[in-house]
C-alpha cells in the first residue's frame, strides 16, 4: 500500500450542495421537465401599478448587479438569450415576468431588478427600493424570493438590508449562491455554512442554501428541484403525463 496522500479535496472543483441537500431522482427528473418545457418572456414593468394579474404560483429572482442572475436563468430554462445577460451592469430597472413550464406545471418567473450597481443614483435606488418593496408586500401569489450572492463575495451589507427587508415583508425567500465554479470546494463549503449558519436568526429564510454555476452547470438541476418542492408545497403539484 502506498502512503501518497490522496488528491487533497482543495483541487476538486466546487460541485453541487452537501449530500444533505440533495433531492430525490423523481423530482430532479420533472424538474429538468418542467425548466425543458416553454419558457418565454411575456411582462415588464418598473412600476407598480403596471403589475399583470396574478396567476397560479409566481417565483423571483434577486440579486446585486452583476451576480450571474440573467445568466443562471438561461441555465435554468435552457436558453441562451431568455433573460438579457451582460458584463454591464444596472441596466434592467424592471421587473420581468417570465411564464415557464408546459401545461401541466406552469409558473411565473420574475427577474427584479439589481441592486448595489454604485453608479446609480439616490434616487434610482429610492426608486427601486419603493418598487420592490410594494412588489413583495402585495402580491399573494410571490411563493419564493430567490436571492442571489455572489460565492467569492458572499454576503455585502447591501444583501443584508435586502435580506432584512424580506424577513420585514415575512416573504419567504432562499439564498442561491452563484458562481461556484469560481472558488475550491473547501472553501464554498465554508461559504455555504457561514451562511447557513446567519440565515437561522432570519425568520422568513429557507434554511436550505443552494450553490449554484452556470458556467459548469453545477447545482442547476437542484435549483429546478428545489422550485418543483415549492410547487408542491403550494399546492400546486407538477405531474407530468404518463
Ligand atoms: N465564473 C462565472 N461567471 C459567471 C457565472 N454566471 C455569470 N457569470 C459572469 O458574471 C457576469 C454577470 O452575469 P449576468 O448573468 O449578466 O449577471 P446579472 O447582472 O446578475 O444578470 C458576466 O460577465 C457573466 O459571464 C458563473 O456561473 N461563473
Ligand atoms: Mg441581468
Amino acid at each position: 500500500m502506498s502512503d501518497e496522500k490522496p488528491a487533497t479535496p482543495d483541487t476538486t472543483p466546487a460541485a453541487a450542495p452537501g449530500a444533505d441537500e440533495a433531492f430525490d431522482a423523481e423530482t430532479l427528473e420533472i424538474g429538468r421537465r418542467l425548466f425543458a418545457g416553454p419558457a418565454e418572456f411575456y411582462w415588464a414593468t418598473a412600476k407598480i401599478d403596471g403589475l399583470p394579474p396574478m396567476q397560479d404560483m409566481e417565483i423571483a429572482f434577486a440579486g446585486r448587479s452583476n451576480v450571474g442572475k440573467s445568466s443562471l436563468v438561461n441555465a435554468l430554462t435552457g436558453r441562451n438569450t431568455l433573460a438579457r445577460t451582460s458584463n454591464t451592469p444596472g441596466r434592467t430597472q424592471q421587473l420581468n415576468f417570465f411564464r415557464i413550464g408546459p401545461e401541466w406545471g406552469q409558473f411565473s418567473l420574475v427577474d427584479m431588478p439589481g441592486y448595489g450597481f454604485a453608479a446609480v443614483g439616490k434616487e434610482k435606488v429610492a426608486a427601486w427600493t419603493r418598487l420592490i418593496q410594494d412588489y413583495l408586500r402585495g402580491r399573494a401569489s410571490l411563493a419564493r424570493v430567490y436571492v442571489l450572492i455572489d460565492s467569492r463575495h458572499g454576503v455585502k451589507q447591501i444583501d443584508t438590508n435586502v435580506l432584512d427587508g424580506l424577513d420585514r415583508a415575512a416573504v419567504s425567500y432562499q439564498v442561491i449562491l452563484t458562481k461556484a465554479d469560481a472558488l475550491k470546494k473547501s472553501e464554498l463549503e465554508a461559504r455555504i455554512a457561514a451562511i447557513r449558519q446567519s440565515l437561522l436568526r432570519r425568520p422568513a429564510a429557507f434554511p436550505q442554501v443552494l450553490a449554484t454555476s452556470s458556467r459548469s452547470g453545477a447545482g442547476v438541476e437542484e435549483v429546478r428541484a428545489a422550485v418543483v418542492q415549492l410547487m408542491r408545497e403550494r399546492g400546486f403539484d407538477p405531474v407530468p403525463p404518463t
